[in-house]
Order: structure tokens, then C-alpha cells, then sequence
């Protein structure tokens, strides 16, 4: 059950919540087919796709006959499958705890601040881009404070969280939502990328 020979995701390139799962994919060196979802011809829309998410969303994990939808879901069922990815989820109820806690800022307020400004500078999503901004600062606002006391969001290491909210946040000047008011988090981005098997998602073309 925990052979990884059969994964396949279904995701785009330009999305921060496919980049996730691919990022510790990679870093747990799990071998996965990555499947393009051509999004921007609604291929996550059609029925085919609706079976595998009825949400109609990327991205989706497929392991034999197990279909999960939901990028922290995916994270989840990776590091409990396969000891390759279990460092990033810590054993402890205490810092488990820690790490569904950013997993839910990576849902909440990361999604509805940086992530959505994205949305609208780069997908021409109509939302109001000036909100969105307000909610990407105050955002940075806690994750420098946080980042002030420790190297990674939860403890020493890293970890899911981490990986949650990392693509969001190192594209958040695609959103125009300027990095430099926070060194401690270019510095914890930085730390990220400098992981040994580290992936970048790819960057958006400006409009
Ligand atoms: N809660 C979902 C959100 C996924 C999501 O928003 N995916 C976007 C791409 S980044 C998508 O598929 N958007 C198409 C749509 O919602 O119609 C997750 O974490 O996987």
C-alpha cells in the first residue's frame, strides 16, 4: 500500500496549491506523474475530471484506486504513506497540532490575502485586488513576527507547514505584494530554497 510507484497528480504549473504537494514530492524523492490539467480550457470542469474532485480543483492525488483532493489533504496523506516524507510531519501531538494550525493559515489567510492578489494580476480574476493586498501584509506582519523566534514555522526543521505556505508567499510580488518590509521572511524563503532537492514553481508571465 505504501508503494509510491503508482502516484500520479493531477495539477497545473502556475498553481501554488499543485506546488505544494509537488515540492515534497521532490523533496522525499517519491517518483509521481505529474498529468496537466489544462485549466484555462476548463478541463477541471469537465466530467471526467468532476469524478476525480467534485470541487472541480487541482490538485488531485491518485494512488492506485485512491483518488484525494485537497493540496494539505495530499500533504497529509503523503508524510502518514511513505516514511520518505514522514520527516515533514513531526510525531508529536504538541507540533502536529503547530502544523495544522499553519495548514489552516495556508487555506485561510494566505489563500484570501497573497494568493487571491495573484488571482487578479495574474489570472485576471475578478476580486478586489486592494483587500486582498491589505491581507497579504497583515499576514507578513505575523509571519515576520513568527519567523523572528524560530527558523521554520514549526521548530527547528521543516515541515508541512512550511511547504503549505511557501508558493504563495515567495510569488507574492506576482500579486504585486512587495517582499522587502520582511527580511525574516525572505530569509526563511531563502532557507527553503537552499534545501538540498528543492523545487521552484514556475513563474507567471506578467499580463
Ligand atoms: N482547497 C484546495 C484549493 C485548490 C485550488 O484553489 N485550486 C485552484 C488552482 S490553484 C483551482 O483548481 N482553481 C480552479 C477553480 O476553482 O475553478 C486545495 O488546497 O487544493
Amino acid at each position: 500500500m505504501n508503494d509510491p510507484a503508482s502516484l500520479q497528480l493531477y495539477r497545473h504549473p502556475l498553481s501554488g496549491h499543485c506546488h505544494r504537494a509537488e515540492l515534497l514530492l521532490a523533496l522525499a524523492q517519491l517518483p509521481c506523474e505529474l498529468i496537466h490539467v489544462d485549466l484555462p480550457a476548463g478541463a477541471h470542469k469537465q466530467p471526467a475530471f468532476l469524478e476525480k474532485n467534485s470541487f472541480g480543483q487541482v490538485p488531485v492525488l491518485i494512488h492506485g484506486d485512491f483518488a484525494l483532493a485537497d493540496s494539505n489533504a495530499i500533504l497529509l496523506y503523503l508524510a502518514e504513506t511513505f516514511p520518505a516524507a514522514a520527516e515533514y510531519l513531526p510525531k508529536s501531538p504538541r507540533l502536529r497540532a503547530a502544523v495544522q494550525r499553519w495548514l489552516s493559515v495556508a487555506a485561510g489567510q494566505l489563500a484570501q490575502g497573497p494568493a487571491a492578489a495573484r488571482l487578479v494580476r495574474v489570472f485576471g480574476r475578478k476580486l478586489d485586488h486592494a483587500e486582498a493586498v491589505a491581507k497579504a501584509n497583515a499576514l507578513f506582519s505575523v509571519f515576520e513576527r513568527e519567523l523572528a523566534e524560530r527558523e521554520y514555522f514549526v521548530g527547528d526543521a521543516p515541515t508541512l507547514a512550511d511547504l503549505a505556505l511557501y508558493a504563495y508567499t515567495a510569488h507574492a510580488p506576482e500579486g504585486d505584494v512587495s517582499l522587502e518590509p520582511y527580511p525574516q521572511v525572505r530569509a526563511w524563503l531563502a532557507r527553503l530554497e537552499a534545501l538540498p532537492r528543492f523545487l521552484r514553481m514556475q513563474r507567471a508571465a506578467a499580463r
